[in-house]
């Protein structure tokens, strides 16, 4: 199941109690102090991972806790560290601390641990609390306890490009012919209930590597006001650097209903609008040949996702139009 908010709670180890205790020989009534110190408690961190694309496990599970560290015993021996705790989650993840609102870490990268809840000291045993005016203390350290967290977790994947489109518009077909992502596909609408991501990989265009192309939910007029799936779904394509806006060639009047597109992603955010765009005319196989020039309006892009015509054509766009924000972003646009 696809889940992109939970909240979930998090303790990190206690620290070991230092040891009270005194060195023991042979006809020698107390010996000099020989107490270890506690361990350390486990910590909790975060990992970003690109392998998951979802909160699920982790709401799953929602209670983390890792290991206190040991005591200190005699003889000087130190206790044992709790083991720490990683918990991997989807890129683009961003932590809240539960009750102040505050984000904690944004997690945009994959592989770095990220500390969230450290654990507890260890306390000293009274062979480390020896000073020159206390040679035998009589005491010893507690450990310190380790930090406990509230967390709300939201996830706002990362992709380059966003698909948008009215149900049925073809977006699934498209994503599964430029990539291995293989959303559900049928002519029915509301079949992608959850964002896919795929992988494009471009060798020979302008962009170089590959890049992330997001397969959201189908958008209909006045989703905004709860109809069909709602908005709530665009925070996944929030991240995107171009939208890729895609009418059906059976519309009567495609113009319109791009704008139709538009009003919605402006009543989410006017920041989400703003993006740059292109916007494509799919299924162009059903048009007759003849109708093609009149059909498709000026400045749009034509493809079938089902015979591949055109959609070269409309990846060399998108790669563009991301080439030229990147290449703004960087300050070297013109
Ligand atoms: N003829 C034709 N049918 C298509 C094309 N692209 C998608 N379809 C069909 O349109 C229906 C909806 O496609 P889908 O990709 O699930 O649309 P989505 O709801 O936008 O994801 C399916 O029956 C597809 O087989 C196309 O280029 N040509
Ligand atoms: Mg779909």
């Amino acid at each position: 199941m696809f889940i992109d908010e939970t909240t979930i709670e998090i303790k990190a180890g206690d620290g070991g109690n230092g040891c009270h205790s005194y060195e023991r020989l042979k006809y020698k009534p107390k010996g000099k102090p020989d107490g270890g110190n506690g361990g350390r408690g486990g910590s909790v961190y975060f990992v970003g991972s690109g392998q998951i694309h979802t909160l699920q496990d982790v709401a799953y599970r929602r209670h983390y806790k890792a290991d206190r560290g040991a005591h200190g015993k005699g003889k000087k021996q130190a206790g044992k560290s709790g083991e720490d705790v990683v918990i991997p989650v989807p890129l683009g993840t961003t932590v809240y601390d539960e009750a102040s609102s505050e984000i904690i870490l944004d997690c945009l990268s994959a592989g770095k641990r990220e500390l969230i809840a450290k654990g507890g000291r260890g306390g000293r045993g009274n062979a480390a609390l020896v000073t020159r005016f206390n040679p035998s203390p009589e005491f010893c350290e507690p450990g310190k306890p380790g930090e406990e967290k509230n967390l709300r977790l939201v996830l706002k994947v990362l992709a380059d490009v966003g698909l948008v489109g009215r149900p049925n518009a073809g977006k699934s077909t498209f994503l599964s012919r430029i990539s291995h992502a293989r959303p559900k596909i049928a002519d029915y609408p509301f079949t992608t209930k959850e964002p896919h991501l795929g992988i494009v990989k471009n060798n020979s265009g302008p962009f170089g590597s590959s890049y992330v192309v997001a397969d959201i939910p189908g958008l209909i007029e006045d989703c905004h006001k709860g109809k069909g799936m709602g908005i709530r779904f665009l925070r996944h394509i929030e991240r995107t650097s171009v939208l890729a806006i895609m009418v059906e060639s059976t519309s009567e009047d495609p113009v319109r209903d791009a704008e139709v597109l538009l009003n919605e992603l402006t009543h989410y955010s006017e920041h989400l609008a703003a993006k740059p765009k292109c916007f494509i005319m799919t299924k162009t196989d059903t048009l007759p040949d003849d109708d093609e020039t009149v059909k498709i309006p000026d400045g749009w892009l034509g493809m079938s996702a089902v015979t591949g015509d055109g959609v070269n054509g409309v990846l060399r766009e998108i790669e563009g139009i991301m080439k030229r924000s990147k290449d703004e972003l960087r300050g070297d646009g013109d």
